[in-house]
């Protein structure tokens, strides 16, 4: 890495720019056809690949309780409307003919594979919810998907890493990198995934490859474009955001959000409901809990899809007028409370209950 130092404010800088850049794209002159004169073509549209079908194709996506519950976070997240966190402007436009992975490093066997070899691996699928470290508590740097990819484990063991090799660092062509502990790759389902919710990884995130390991912050697992694997140590190589004071290691942290209704609102006095998602990594969610007007509520849950994903709550509620404060926590399937500690982003994630006001 031999970029200048990057400011936490610099990472704030690149997330509020996630809106912006949203319709970022990349326009081909080329290969438009009359049909579609004038459309933005992306690298990705342009190159279609066909999905290989995964060996362990997970149940169809199940009823989804945000159908009926109004400001509930949808279990899948579209990928149109997943969060997006970038240290460049553009996606990387890699033509998948073109692209390849090298596994470098210490390792007895460096390799190299193409994306045709990386698409006859083993495939299987994943409901896995990815979120930023600098996500605060209560914020939108979310998003759950159903992944389809090859395992990342088997292929790191064929390169056969030496004993005192302890970090695996991957990196993309943008100069991005993101590096984890070899022991996190410890059974847990990390994958090279090529597939997003049943289509391609869209260019904005990651076509045609990016990394997914369950339980670990993006910023240091889920490269996206990823042309490098590089085994090697934490005292001798870091990540692209730990030189400014982002932990070296980033589990995603137990937390719950309530997105329903809006910090600050003004709903109307009956039948009314309280709706959040929460996530706690590696072992889920058993349980969330809802303060209101004094007393702990047990909220109904939605779909158990992983360890690692998200589960929907929701409480039913018979508003009465007045200003409520209403707090959510989580209780993991250890048995762990979340902590209430409020704690900021930096350097390994927020931490605390997110807890808003509303006015019946
Ligand atoms: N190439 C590349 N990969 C990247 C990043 C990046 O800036 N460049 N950001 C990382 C961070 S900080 C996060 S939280 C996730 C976000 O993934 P998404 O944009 O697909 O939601 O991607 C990770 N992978
Ligand atoms: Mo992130």
């Amino acid at each position: 890495m031999t970029s200048a130092p990057r400011s936490r404010r610099d990472l704030f800088k690149i997330i509020g720019g996630i809106t912006v850049v949203g319709g970022a794209a990349l326009v081909l002159g080329k290969n438009i056809t009359s049909a579609t004169k004038n459309a933005v073509v992306t690298t990705a549209e342009k190159f279609r690949i066909s999905l290989p079908k995964a060996a362990n194709t997970l149940a169809p996506f199940p009823a989804d309780p945000a159908d009926q519950i109004s400001g509930l976070s949808k279990l899948y997240t579209d990928n149109a409307n997943f969060y997006r966190i970038d240290i460049g402007d553009q996606p990387a436009a890699i033509d998948p003919a073109k692209w390849e992975l090298k596994i470098t490093g210490m390792v007895k066997n460096p390799m190299t594979i193409t994306f045709a070899e990386l698409l006859k691996r083993p495939m299987f699928e994943l409901d896995d919810t990815i979120s930023c470290v600098s996500n605060n508590v209560g914020g939108p740097l979310i998003g759950n998907a159903r992944w389809l990819g090859c395992r990342l484990d088997d292929l790191i063991k064929e390169a056969q890493p030496l004993p005192h090799a302890d970090q695996v660092l991957t990196s993309s062509n943008t100069g991005f990198s993101a590096g984890f502990p070899i022991t996190a790759l410890d059974g847990r389902d990390a994958m090279i995934a090529i597939g997003m919710n049943g289509e391609q990884l869209p260019e904005k995130h990651g076509f045609p490859a990016r990394i997914i390991v369950p339980g670990l912050y993006g910023y240091v697992s889920a490269t996206k474009w990823v042309t490098q694997i590089e085994i090697t140590r934490f005292d001798t190589k870091e990540g692209y955001w730990i030189p400014n004071g982002w932990a070296a290691l980033g589990p995603t942290k137990m937390e719950s959000r309530i997105d329903y209704p809006a910090d600050g609102s003004t709903i109307a006095q009956g039948e009314a409901h309280i709706a959040g998602v929460a996530w706690a990594p590696l072992s889920g969610i058993k349980a969330v809990e809802v303060k209101l007007n004094g007393s702990w509520l047990k909220a109904e849950l939605g779909p158990e899809l992983s360890g690692t994903a998200w589960r929907q709550w929701w409480v039913k509620w018979s508003a009465t007028p007045g200003n409520h404060t209403i707090i959510a926590r989580a209780i993991n399937n250890n048995g762990e409370v979340q902590t209430s500690t409020l704690k900021d982003s930096l350097p390994d994630g927020a931490t605390g209950w997110h807890m808003i006001n509303v006015n019946v």
